[in-house]
Protein backbone atom coordinates (compact mmCIF):
# COMPACT_ATOMS: atom_id res chain seq x y z
CA UNK A 1 0.00 0.00 0.00
CA UNK A 2 1.28 3.68 -0.35
CA UNK A 3 2.49 4.99 2.99
CA UNK A 4 0.13 7.56 2.57
CA UNK A 5 -2.74 5.27 2.30
CA UNK A 6 -1.73 3.55 5.17
CA UNK A 7 -4.22 3.22 8.21
CA UNK A 8 -2.84 3.50 11.31
CA UNK A 9 -4.41 -0.43 11.91
CA UNK A 10 -2.02 -1.46 8.77
CA UNK A 11 1.38 0.00 10.57
CA UNK A 12 0.64 -1.42 13.53
CA UNK A 13 0.10 -4.66 12.06
CA UNK A 14 3.14 -3.89 9.74
CA UNK A 15 5.38 -3.46 12.77
CA UNK A 16 4.07 -6.64 14.92
CA UNK A 17 4.82 -9.03 11.81
CA UNK A 18 8.60 -7.74 12.09
CA UNK A 19 8.61 -7.99 15.38
CA UNK A 20 6.90 -11.37 14.99
CA UNK A 21 9.67 -12.06 12.96
CA UNK A 22 12.51 -10.93 14.59
CA UNK A 23 11.91 -12.71 17.98
CA UNK A 24 10.87 -16.17 16.21
CA UNK A 25 14.15 -15.62 14.38
CA UNK A 26 16.01 -15.65 17.65
CA UNK A 27 13.86 -18.69 18.78
CA UNK A 28 14.58 -20.52 15.97
CA UNK A 29 18.54 -19.89 16.42
CA UNK A 30 18.21 -21.12 19.69
CA UNK A 31 15.89 -24.36 19.45
CA UNK A 32 18.94 -25.22 16.55
CA UNK A 33 21.89 -24.16 18.33
CA UNK A 34 23.03 -22.26 14.95
CA UNK A 35 24.29 -18.72 15.62
CA UNK A 36 24.56 -18.10 12.08
CA UNK A 37 22.60 -14.70 10.92
CA UNK A 38 19.66 -14.03 13.07
CA UNK A 39 16.60 -11.72 12.82
CA UNK A 40 14.52 -12.00 10.50
CA UNK A 41 16.40 -13.52 7.93
CA UNK A 42 16.38 -16.78 9.55
CA UNK A 43 11.97 -17.01 9.19
CA UNK A 44 10.33 -19.31 6.83
CA UNK A 45 7.36 -17.93 4.45
CA UNK A 46 6.01 -15.00 3.83
CA UNK A 47 3.04 -15.74 5.43
CA UNK A 48 2.23 -14.39 9.09
CA UNK A 49 -0.29 -12.68 6.89
CA UNK A 50 -2.94 -14.91 8.32
CA UNK A 51 -5.70 -16.38 5.91
CA UNK A 52 -8.89 -15.01 6.97
CA UNK A 53 -11.93 -17.51 6.49
CA UNK A 54 -14.61 -16.44 3.87
CA UNK A 55 -17.90 -15.42 5.62
CA UNK A 56 -20.06 -19.46 6.42
CA UNK A 57 -23.54 -19.28 5.10
CA UNK A 58 -26.05 -19.69 2.01
CA UNK A 59 -26.43 -16.07 1.58
CA UNK A 60 -22.77 -15.59 1.28
CA UNK A 61 -22.57 -18.96 -1.13
CA UNK A 62 -20.41 -17.74 -3.96
CA UNK A 63 -20.62 -20.67 -6.77
CA UNK A 64 -17.23 -21.88 -8.02
CA UNK A 65 -16.24 -20.70 -11.95
CA UNK A 66 -15.04 -23.40 -13.70
CA UNK A 67 -12.19 -22.48 -15.85
CA UNK A 68 -13.16 -21.71 -19.66
CA UNK A 69 -11.63 -24.85 -21.83
CA UNK A 70 -10.06 -23.45 -24.89
CA UNK A 71 -9.28 -25.86 -27.68
CA UNK A 72 -7.99 -24.22 -30.34
CA UNK A 73 -8.80 -24.19 -34.23
CA UNK A 74 -7.21 -26.57 -36.13
CA UNK A 75 -5.69 -25.12 -39.29
CA UNK A 76 -5.67 -26.58 -42.73
CA UNK A 77 -2.06 -28.19 -42.10
CA UNK A 78 -3.32 -29.73 -38.88
CA UNK A 79 -1.53 -27.27 -36.64
CA UNK A 80 -3.33 -25.93 -33.62
CA UNK A 81 -3.58 -22.42 -32.93
CA UNK A 82 -4.72 -20.42 -29.93
CA UNK A 83 -5.14 -16.72 -29.10
CA UNK A 84 -4.65 -15.33 -26.08
CA UNK A 85 -5.11 -11.23 -25.18
CA UNK A 86 -3.87 -9.97 -22.15
CA UNK A 87 -5.86 -7.29 -21.11
CA UNK A 88 -7.18 -4.94 -18.14
CA UNK A 89 -10.52 -5.29 -16.82
CA UNK A 90 -12.24 -5.41 -13.64
CA UNK A 91 -14.01 -7.98 -11.41
CA UNK A 92 -16.00 -8.64 -7.86
CA UNK A 93 -13.18 -10.10 -5.84
CA UNK A 94 -15.09 -8.77 -2.87
CA UNK A 95 -18.74 -8.51 -2.67
CA UNK A 96 -19.87 -5.55 -4.31
CA UNK A 97 -16.68 -3.88 -4.88
CA UNK A 98 -15.34 -3.51 -8.88
CA UNK A 99 -11.68 -4.61 -7.85
CA UNK A 100 -8.93 -3.67 -11.35
CA UNK A 101 -7.62 -6.77 -12.51
CA UNK A 102 -5.56 -8.71 -15.61
CA UNK A 103 -7.18 -11.10 -17.52
CA UNK A 104 -6.34 -13.36 -20.49
CA UNK A 105 -9.35 -13.18 -22.75
CA UNK A 106 -11.52 -11.96 -19.93
CA UNK A 107 -10.71 -9.89 -16.91
CA UNK A 108 -9.32 -12.48 -14.59
CA UNK A 109 -6.92 -15.12 -14.86
CA UNK A 110 -6.95 -17.27 -18.43
CA UNK A 111 -8.48 -19.99 -20.45
CA UNK A 112 -7.38 -23.71 -19.74
CA UNK A 113 -5.65 -24.55 -23.17
CA UNK A 114 -6.18 -28.02 -24.42
CA UNK A 115 -2.81 -29.35 -25.94
CA UNK A 116 -2.13 -32.28 -27.81
CA UNK A 117 1.27 -34.29 -27.25
CA UNK A 118 2.90 -34.08 -30.68
CA UNK A 119 0.79 -31.44 -32.26
CA UNK A 120 2.18 -28.70 -34.03
CA UNK A 121 1.02 -25.74 -32.00
CA UNK A 122 1.02 -21.84 -32.22
CA UNK A 123 0.04 -19.74 -29.47
CA UNK A 124 -0.15 -16.11 -30.53
CA UNK A 125 -0.09 -13.80 -27.11
CA UNK A 126 -1.50 -10.50 -27.54
CA UNK A 127 -0.60 -7.52 -25.58
CA UNK A 128 -3.24 -4.72 -24.53
CA UNK A 129 -1.57 -3.75 -21.43
CA UNK A 130 0.40 -0.28 -21.32
CA UNK A 131 3.34 -2.34 -20.49
CA UNK A 132 5.57 -5.03 -21.49
CA UNK A 133 4.59 -8.47 -20.53
CA UNK A 134 5.30 -12.25 -21.55
CA UNK A 135 3.50 -15.36 -21.54
CA UNK A 136 5.59 -18.40 -20.14
CA UNK A 137 4.80 -21.52 -20.71
CA UNK A 138 5.44 -23.16 -17.73
CA UNK A 139 5.82 -26.67 -17.36
CA UNK A 140 6.25 -27.55 -21.05
CA UNK A 141 9.74 -28.38 -22.51
CA UNK A 142 10.10 -26.33 -25.12
CA UNK A 143 12.83 -24.69 -27.47
CA UNK A 144 14.35 -21.28 -25.98
CA UNK A 145 12.77 -19.14 -27.64
CA UNK A 146 9.30 -19.79 -27.53
CA UNK A 147 9.38 -19.89 -23.58
CA UNK A 148 8.07 -16.98 -22.58
CA UNK A 149 10.72 -15.81 -20.76
CA UNK A 150 12.18 -11.99 -20.09
CA UNK A 151 13.58 -12.72 -23.45
CA UNK A 152 10.39 -12.95 -25.07
CA UNK A 153 9.03 -9.60 -24.26
CA UNK A 154 5.65 -8.12 -25.92
CA UNK A 155 5.79 -4.94 -26.03
CA UNK A 156 2.08 -2.60 -25.68
CA UNK A 157 -0.35 -3.04 -28.09
CA UNK A 158 1.84 -6.42 -30.37
CA UNK A 159 1.65 -9.53 -31.06
CA UNK A 160 4.02 -12.54 -30.06
CA UNK A 161 4.04 -15.70 -31.75
CA UNK A 162 5.00 -19.04 -29.76
CA UNK A 163 5.55 -22.12 -32.62
CA UNK A 164 6.22 -25.22 -30.75
CA UNK A 165 5.31 -29.41 -31.03
CA UNK A 166 4.14 -30.10 -27.86
CA UNK A 167 6.75 -32.60 -26.05
CA UNK A 168 5.06 -33.19 -22.85
CA UNK A 169 3.03 -36.26 -21.67
CA UNK A 170 0.06 -36.04 -20.50
CA UNK A 171 0.05 -33.42 -17.20
CA UNK A 172 -1.26 -29.84 -15.91
CA UNK A 173 0.62 -27.14 -16.53
CA UNK A 174 0.15 -23.19 -16.44
CA UNK A 175 1.70 -19.79 -18.23
CA UNK A 176 1.81 -16.66 -16.56
CA UNK A 177 3.97 -13.38 -16.90
CA UNK A 178 7.90 -13.69 -16.84
CA UNK A 179 8.81 -9.94 -17.32
CA UNK A 180 11.76 -9.79 -15.03
CA UNK A 181 11.06 -7.31 -12.40
CA UNK A 182 7.20 -6.85 -12.71
CA UNK A 183 5.94 -10.98 -12.77
CA UNK A 184 4.68 -10.74 -9.29
CA UNK A 185 2.17 -8.03 -9.85
CA UNK A 186 0.89 -9.27 -13.09
CA UNK A 187 0.21 -12.51 -11.88
CA UNK A 188 -0.91 -11.19 -8.41
CA UNK A 189 -2.88 -9.16 -10.91
CA UNK A 190 -4.60 -12.11 -12.50
CA UNK A 191 -2.40 -13.11 -15.16
CA UNK A 192 -2.33 -17.11 -14.96
CA UNK A 193 -3.88 -20.02 -17.02
CA UNK A 194 -3.66 -23.59 -17.43
CA UNK A 195 -2.48 -25.39 -20.07
CA UNK A 196 -3.92 -29.19 -19.95
CA UNK A 197 -1.49 -31.44 -22.15
CA UNK A 198 -3.79 -34.76 -23.51
CA UNK A 199 -1.40 -37.67 -24.67
CA UNK A 200 -4.25 -40.07 -25.53
CA UNK A 201 -3.07 -42.43 -22.73
CA UNK A 202 -5.92 -41.34 -20.07
CA UNK A 203 -8.87 -42.64 -21.06
CA UNK A 204 -12.22 -41.82 -19.07
CA UNK A 205 -12.15 -45.35 -17.30
CA UNK A 206 -9.17 -44.19 -16.28
CA UNK A 207 -9.18 -40.70 -14.85
CA UNK A 208 -12.33 -38.81 -14.48
CA UNK A 209 -12.31 -36.12 -17.65
CA UNK A 210 -15.33 -33.91 -18.08
CA UNK A 211 -14.14 -31.12 -17.93
CA UNK A 212 -15.91 -29.26 -15.11
CA UNK A 213 -18.41 -32.25 -14.28
CA UNK A 214 -15.68 -34.49 -12.76
CA UNK A 215 -12.67 -33.22 -13.66
CA UNK A 216 -11.80 -29.69 -11.94
CA UNK A 217 -9.32 -27.03 -12.56
CA UNK A 218 -8.24 -25.02 -8.96
CA UNK A 219 -6.12 -22.27 -9.03
CA UNK A 220 -5.49 -21.02 -5.70
CA UNK A 221 -4.16 -17.44 -5.49
CA UNK A 222 -4.07 -15.26 -2.11
CA UNK A 223 -4.37 -11.50 -2.34
CA UNK A 224 -4.47 -8.50 0.42
CA UNK A 225 -7.06 -5.39 -0.58
CA UNK A 226 -6.47 -1.70 -0.08
CA UNK A 227 -9.54 -0.43 1.31
CA UNK A 228 -10.55 0.69 -1.14
CA UNK A 229 -10.74 -2.38 -3.11
CA UNK A 230 -7.54 -2.60 -5.31
CA UNK A 231 -5.21 -5.74 -5.35
CA UNK A 232 -2.59 -4.10 -2.64
CA UNK A 233 0.73 -4.93 -4.24
CA UNK A 234 2.54 -2.20 -2.33
CA UNK A 235 5.58 -4.69 -0.82
CA UNK A 236 6.23 -4.13 2.28
CA UNK A 237 10.00 -5.42 4.24
CA UNK A 238 8.23 -8.46 5.41
CA UNK A 239 6.97 -8.79 1.52
CA UNK A 240 10.74 -7.89 0.08
CA UNK A 241 12.14 -10.72 2.66
CA UNK A 242 9.74 -13.57 2.26
CA UNK A 243 7.49 -13.23 -0.23
CA UNK A 244 3.87 -11.38 -0.65
CA UNK A 245 1.16 -12.54 1.20
CA UNK A 246 -2.58 -12.05 1.05
CA UNK A 247 -5.11 -12.65 3.49
CA UNK A 248 -7.75 -13.83 1.59
CA UNK A 249 -7.27 -17.00 -0.43
CA UNK A 250 -9.28 -16.82 -4.18
CA UNK A 251 -10.17 -20.23 -5.67
CA UNK A 252 -10.44 -19.23 -10.02
CA UNK A 253 -10.83 -16.06 -8.47
CA UNK A 254 -12.98 -16.47 -6.43
CA UNK A 255 -13.41 -16.18 -2.26
CA UNK A 256 -14.20 -19.52 -0.38
CA UNK A 257 -16.65 -20.43 -3.60
CA UNK A 258 -18.82 -23.36 -3.54
CA UNK A 259 -18.84 -26.04 -6.32
CA UNK A 260 -21.52 -28.99 -6.65
CA UNK A 261 -20.17 -32.50 -7.13
CA UNK A 262 -21.59 -35.04 -8.58
CA UNK A 263 -21.93 -38.51 -7.19
CA UNK A 264 -19.02 -40.15 -7.75
CA UNK A 265 -14.85 -40.14 -8.05
CA UNK A 266 -13.87 -36.86 -8.96
CA UNK A 267 -10.23 -35.20 -10.17
CA UNK A 268 -8.91 -32.35 -9.16
CA UNK A 269 -6.26 -30.11 -10.58
CA UNK A 270 -4.82 -27.76 -7.93
CA UNK A 271 -2.56 -25.20 -8.95
CA UNK A 272 -0.55 -23.33 -6.17
CA UNK A 273 -0.85 -20.09 -8.23
CA UNK A 274 0.14 -17.76 -5.29
CA UNK A 275 3.01 -15.61 -5.27
CA UNK A 276 4.87 -16.93 -2.06
CA UNK A 277 2.80 -18.85 0.03
CA UNK A 278 3.19 -22.89 0.40
CA UNK A 279 -0.19 -23.87 0.60
CA UNK A 280 -1.07 -26.81 2.56
CA UNK A 281 -4.21 -28.71 1.50
CA UNK A 282 -6.36 -31.62 3.54
CA UNK A 283 -10.08 -32.30 3.48
CA UNK A 284 -12.09 -31.39 6.60
CA UNK A 285 -13.20 -35.03 7.02
CA UNK A 286 -9.81 -35.95 7.46
CA UNK A 287 -10.37 -38.78 4.45
CA UNK A 288 -7.22 -38.99 2.37
CA UNK A 289 -7.01 -37.33 -0.76
CA UNK A 290 -5.83 -39.46 -3.79
CA UNK A 291 -2.96 -38.19 -5.46
CA UNK A 292 -2.71 -39.38 -9.06
CA UNK A 293 -0.53 -36.85 -10.41
CA UNK A 294 2.58 -34.17 -9.63
CA UNK A 295 3.51 -31.00 -12.09
CA UNK A 296 4.52 -32.90 -14.82
CA UNK A 297 2.54 -36.23 -15.16
CA UNK A 298 0.71 -39.14 -13.16
CA UNK A 299 2.62 -41.06 -10.86
CA UNK A 300 3.10 -44.62 -11.10
CA UNK A 301 0.02 -45.80 -8.89
CA UNK A 302 -2.32 -43.21 -6.68
CA UNK A 303 -1.04 -42.45 -3.60
CA UNK A 304 -3.23 -41.57 -0.52
CA UNK A 305 -2.42 -38.10 1.16
CA UNK A 306 -3.65 -37.33 3.81
CA UNK A 307 -2.19 -33.50 3.03
CA UNK A 308 -0.61 -32.17 0.32
CA UNK A 309 2.55 -29.36 0.33
CA UNK A 310 2.02 -26.92 -2.65
CA UNK A 311 5.04 -24.67 -3.54
CA UNK A 312 4.02 -21.54 -6.01
CA UNK A 313 4.21 -22.80 -9.09
CA UNK A 314 3.64 -26.53 -8.20
CA UNK A 315 0.40 -28.83 -9.64
CA UNK A 316 -0.98 -31.99 -8.26
CA UNK A 317 -3.97 -33.69 -9.42
CA UNK A 318 -6.12 -35.89 -6.85
CA UNK A 319 -9.53 -37.92 -6.93
CA UNK A 320 -11.93 -38.01 -4.43
CA UNK A 321 -14.68 -40.41 -3.73
CA UNK A 322 -18.14 -38.75 -3.66
CA UNK A 323 -19.82 -42.17 -4.87
CA UNK A 324 -21.06 -43.15 -1.35
CA UNK A 325 -22.05 -39.48 0.19
CA UNK A 326 -25.47 -38.31 0.76
CA UNK A 327 -26.97 -36.17 -0.97
CA UNK A 328 -25.82 -32.82 -0.33
CA UNK A 329 -23.03 -34.12 1.50
CA UNK A 330 -20.57 -31.05 2.46
CA UNK A 331 -17.18 -31.65 1.92
CA UNK A 332 -14.22 -28.45 2.16
CA UNK A 333 -11.31 -27.95 0.74
CA UNK A 334 -9.08 -26.88 3.92
CA UNK A 335 -5.98 -24.76 3.25
CA UNK A 336 -3.18 -23.74 5.59
CA UNK A 337 0.60 -22.46 5.53
CA UNK A 338 3.25 -24.70 5.53
CA UNK A 339 5.29 -23.86 8.44
CA UNK A 340 2.93 -22.33 10.22
CA UNK A 341 3.86 -18.78 8.99
CA UNK A 342 6.73 -18.76 10.92
CA UNK A 343 8.38 -21.15 8.52
CA UNK A 344 11.10 -24.04 8.76
CA UNK A 345 14.44 -22.85 11.51
CA UNK A 346 17.72 -23.59 10.44
CA UNK A 347 18.67 -27.54 10.29
CA UNK A 348 14.79 -28.34 10.99
CA UNK A 349 13.98 -30.75 8.83
CA UNK A 350 11.51 -31.74 5.59
CA UNK A 351 8.32 -32.44 7.29
CA UNK A 352 8.60 -31.31 10.84
CA UNK A 353 8.04 -27.63 9.98
CA UNK A 354 5.59 -28.23 7.42
CA UNK A 355 1.86 -27.25 8.94
CA UNK A 356 3.97 -26.86 12.28
CA UNK A 357 1.40 -24.39 14.38
CA UNK A 358 4.52 -22.19 16.48
CA UNK A 359 1.59 -20.61 18.96
CA UNK A 360 1.40 -17.43 17.16
CA UNK A 361 -1.83 -17.73 15.61
CA UNK A 362 -1.10 -17.07 12.24
CA UNK A 363 -1.28 -20.45 11.01
CA UNK A 364 -4.80 -20.24 10.28
CA UNK A 365 -6.35 -23.05 8.59
CA UNK A 366 -9.41 -21.79 6.17
CA UNK A 367 -12.07 -23.19 3.70
CA UNK A 368 -10.73 -22.76 -0.34
CA UNK A 369 -13.59 -24.59 -1.33
CA UNK A 370 -16.71 -26.15 -0.41
CA UNK A 371 -17.88 -29.23 -2.06
CA UNK A 372 -21.66 -30.10 -1.95
CA UNK A 373 -22.59 -32.89 -3.95
CA UNK A 374 -25.38 -32.07 -5.43
CA UNK A 375 -25.71 -33.44 -8.83
CA UNK A 376 -26.44 -37.18 -10.16
CA UNK A 377 -23.37 -39.50 -10.79
CA UNK A 378 -22.94 -38.75 -14.90
CA UNK A 379 -23.14 -41.53 -17.47
CA UNK A 380 -19.69 -42.99 -17.90
CA UNK A 381 -17.92 -42.36 -14.67
CA UNK A 382 -15.22 -43.84 -13.07
CA UNK A 383 -16.49 -46.38 -11.24
CA UNK A 384 -13.06 -46.97 -9.39
CA UNK A 385 -9.51 -45.93 -9.28
CA UNK A 386 -6.84 -47.14 -10.86
CA UNK A 387 -4.24 -49.59 -9.19
CA UNK A 388 -1.14 -48.34 -11.68
CA UNK A 389 -0.93 -45.64 -13.89
CA UNK A 390 1.71 -45.23 -16.42
CA UNK A 391 4.10 -42.13 -15.68
CA UNK A 392 6.71 -40.99 -18.51
CA UNK A 393 10.33 -42.70 -17.53
CA UNK A 394 12.62 -40.88 -14.77
CA UNK A 395 15.34 -39.09 -16.04
CA UNK A 396 18.76 -41.16 -15.54
CA UNK A 397 21.76 -40.40 -14.83
CA UNK A 398 24.82 -42.23 -16.12
CA UNK A 399 28.23 -42.63 -14.57
CA UNK A 400 30.57 -39.67 -15.09
CA UNK A 401 27.89 -37.27 -15.43
CA UNK A 402 28.40 -33.62 -14.51
CA UNK A 403 27.46 -31.70 -11.21
CA UNK A 404 26.45 -28.35 -11.00
CA UNK A 405 26.29 -26.84 -7.69
CA UNK A 406 23.55 -24.19 -7.73
CA UNK A 407 24.00 -22.27 -4.20
CA UNK A 408 20.87 -20.72 -2.91
CA UNK A 409 21.51 -17.96 -0.98
CA UNK A 410 20.63 -13.92 0.93
CA UNK A 411 17.93 -12.65 2.92
CA UNK A 412 20.37 -11.93 6.18
CA UNK A 413 20.76 -8.59 7.29
CA UNK A 414 19.20 -7.28 4.33
CA UNK A 415 21.01 -9.06 1.83
CA UNK A 416 19.90 -9.70 -1.83
CA UNK A 417 19.27 -13.13 -2.62
CA UNK A 418 21.14 -14.91 -4.81
CA UNK A 419 22.48 -18.14 -6.28
CA UNK A 420 25.44 -18.53 -6.60
CA UNK A 421 26.56 -15.39 -5.33
CA UNK A 422 25.14 -13.62 -7.68
CA UNK A 423 22.00 -11.78 -8.68
CA UNK A 424 19.72 -11.84 -11.93
CA UNK A 425 21.89 -9.86 -15.20
CA UNK A 426 19.74 -10.05 -18.01
CA UNK A 427 23.09 -9.29 -19.91
CA UNK A 428 25.13 -12.17 -18.18
CA UNK A 429 24.72 -15.95 -19.52
CA UNK A 430 25.77 -17.72 -16.21
CA UNK A 431 26.13 -21.23 -17.42
CA UNK A 432 26.47 -23.06 -20.93
CA UNK A 433 25.70 -26.92 -20.58
CA UNK A 434 25.83 -28.99 -23.62
CA UNK A 435 22.83 -29.96 -25.83
CA UNK A 436 21.16 -33.47 -25.53
CA UNK A 437 22.96 -34.81 -21.74
CA UNK A 438 21.96 -35.79 -18.03
CA UNK A 439 23.69 -34.09 -15.55
CA UNK A 440 23.42 -34.10 -12.13
CA UNK A 441 22.49 -30.30 -10.35
CA UNK A 442 22.74 -29.94 -6.73
CA UNK A 443 20.51 -27.08 -5.22
CA UNK A 444 21.83 -26.07 -2.07
CA UNK A 445 19.89 -23.91 0.27
CA UNK A 446 22.14 -21.61 2.47
CA UNK A 447 19.16 -20.04 4.13
CA UNK A 448 16.77 -20.23 6.66
CA UNK A 449 13.53 -20.36 3.95
CA UNK A 450 12.90 -22.63 1.73
CA UNK A 451 12.82 -21.44 -1.99
CA UNK A 452 10.35 -23.74 -4.61
CA UNK A 453 13.60 -24.00 -7.49
CA UNK A 454 11.98 -23.90 -11.11
CA UNK A 455 14.13 -24.80 -14.04
CA UNK A 456 13.13 -23.58 -17.77
CA UNK A 457 13.09 -25.82 -20.92
CA UNK A 458 14.29 -29.15 -19.58
CA UNK A 459 13.41 -32.67 -18.45
CA UNK A 460 14.17 -33.50 -14.59
CA UNK A 461 13.65 -35.84 -12.23
CA UNK A 462 14.39 -35.44 -8.56
CA UNK A 463 17.41 -37.93 -7.44
CA UNK A 464 17.73 -37.30 -3.72
CA UNK A 465 16.42 -34.70 -0.68
CA UNK A 466 19.26 -34.55 1.91
CA UNK A 467 20.99 -37.73 0.97
CA UNK A 468 17.56 -39.51 1.01
CA UNK A 469 15.73 -41.13 -1.73
CA UNK A 470 12.38 -38.88 -3.26
CA UNK A 471 9.03 -40.07 -1.98
CA UNK A 472 6.68 -41.11 -3.60
CA UNK A 473 4.72 -38.29 -4.65
CA UNK A 474 8.14 -36.65 -5.85
CA UNK A 475 9.13 -38.81 -8.39
CA UNK A 476 8.94 -38.72 -12.19
CA UNK A 477 9.34 -35.75 -14.21
CA UNK A 478 9.55 -32.36 -12.39
CA UNK A 479 10.06 -28.60 -12.84
CA UNK A 480 9.27 -27.16 -9.71
CA UNK A 481 10.48 -28.51 -6.14
CA UNK A 482 10.95 -27.15 -3.36
CA UNK A 483 14.14 -26.58 -1.74
CA UNK A 484 13.87 -26.59 2.05
CA UNK A 485 16.02 -24.40 4.65
CA UNK A 486 19.30 -25.56 4.34
CA UNK A 487 18.46 -28.60 2.69
CA UNK A 488 20.22 -30.05 -0.45
CA UNK A 489 18.36 -31.56 -3.62
CA UNK A 490 19.91 -32.87 -6.34
CA UNK A 491 18.29 -33.68 -9.65
CA UNK A 492 19.05 -35.11 -12.98
CA UNK A 493 18.36 -32.44 -15.52
CA UNK A 494 18.51 -33.69 -19.43
CA UNK A 495 19.41 -30.74 -21.02
CA UNK A 496 17.83 -29.30 -24.18
CA UNK A 497 18.08 -31.33 -26.89
CA UNK A 498 19.56 -28.60 -29.59
CA UNK A 499 22.11 -25.97 -28.93
CA UNK A 500 20.59 -22.37 -29.09
CA UNK A 501 21.95 -19.43 -27.85
CA UNK A 502 19.00 -18.04 -26.43
CA UNK A 503 19.06 -18.19 -22.86
CA UNK A 504 16.74 -20.40 -20.40
CA UNK A 505 16.22 -19.67 -16.65
CA UNK A 506 16.22 -21.54 -13.30
CA UNK A 507 14.92 -19.73 -10.58
CA UNK A 508 13.27 -19.23 -6.79
CA UNK A 509 9.03 -19.44 -7.78
CA UNK A 510 8.38 -16.88 -4.90
CA UNK A 511 8.20 -14.12 -7.42
CA UNK A 512 9.34 -11.35 -5.01
CA UNK A 513 12.63 -13.60 -5.06
CA UNK A 514 12.25 -13.32 -8.60
CA UNK A 515 12.00 -10.47 -9.27
CA UNK A 516 14.63 -9.22 -6.67
CA UNK A 517 17.16 -11.10 -8.92
CA UNK A 518 17.35 -14.97 -7.29
CA UNK A 519 17.77 -15.89 -10.87
CA UNK A 520 20.21 -17.69 -13.30
CA UNK A 521 20.39 -17.90 -17.38
CA UNK A 522 22.08 -20.72 -18.95
CA UNK A 523 22.50 -21.17 -22.63
CA UNK A 524 22.71 -24.64 -24.78
CA UNK A 525 26.18 -24.61 -26.46
CU1 LIG B 1 13.11 -17.85 -2.92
Amino acid sequence: MNAALTTAGQQIDEHRRMLLLGAAGASLAQLSGCGGGGGASMMGQGSDTALVEPAPGAANERPLPIVAQDTGTVDASGGRQFTLTARRGSSQLLSGVNTPTLGYNGTLLGPALRLRTGERTTIRVRNDLDEITTAHWHGLVLPPDVDGGPHQPIAPGATWEASFTVANSASTCWFHPHAHGSTGRQVVSGLAGLLIVDDGSITPAALPDTWGVDDLALVLQDKRFTADGRIDYTLTATDRLVGYAGDRLLVNGVLGPTWRAPQQWVRLRLLNGCNARILVLRLDDATPMLQVANEAGVLAAPLPRSALTLAPGERAEVLLNFGNANARQVTRLLASTAGGGMGMGMGMGMGMGFGMDMGTGTNAEVTALTMRVDLPRQPGAMSSPPTRLSPAPAISVGTGATVRTFTLDGGMMGSPFTINGRQFDIGRVDLAVPAGRVEVWRFVNATGMAHPMHVHGVRMSMLSRDGSSPAAHEQGLRDTFIVDAMQTITVAVQTPPVASSVPLMFHCHILEHEDAGMMGQFITA
